[in-house]
């Protein structure tokens, strides 16, 4: 004697292995598919991972042309973007340099304040969620 088990197709397997998953849910269409099975449609629960500005914040002693060395070198940007930038965190005492994945944001931020104590430069970065 032994444990019966009856054969089933991969198409049968996947409806059961979704009718086990989705057995707390409330709220999902339930149906019937041809061979018998329960089945259920759900709407998908994906979401957009979350975005993460970089910020640079003001001091008294960092050289302005450190500065936009810094934004030109590690944000890709141009003399007249990053000099705005750089005159946008004097004036008003943090700007966002960009916006990335959390990865590269912390990327980012790292090699800024890395290279910054390199250069004996208080300069520093930071990040703040987007979204
Ligand atoms: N405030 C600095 C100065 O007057 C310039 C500066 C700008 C420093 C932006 C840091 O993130 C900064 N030399």
């Amino acid at each position: 004697m032994g444990i019966y088990y009856k054969k089933r197709s991969k198409s049968e397997l996947h409806n059961l292995v979704i009718e086990t998953r989705n057995s707390q849910n409330e709220g999902a269409e339930e149906g019937d598919n041809e061979a018998g099975f329960a089945t259920i449609t759900e709407k998908p629960k994906l979401k957009q991972p979350p975005l993460y500005k970089v910020v640079l914040i003001n001091d008294d002693y960092t050289p302005m042309d450190f500065v936009v060395d810094v934004l030109r070198a590690f944000f890709d940007l141009n003399a007249e973007k990053a000099t705005q930038i750089m005159l946008k965190v004097h004036t008003e005492g943090k700007g966002v340099c960009g916006v990335y994945s959390k990865d590269i944001a912390e990327t980012k931020a790292a090699q800024v304040n890395d290279y910054s104590k390199e250069c004996d430069q208080p300069l520093l970065c930071s990040i703040e969620i987007d979204r």
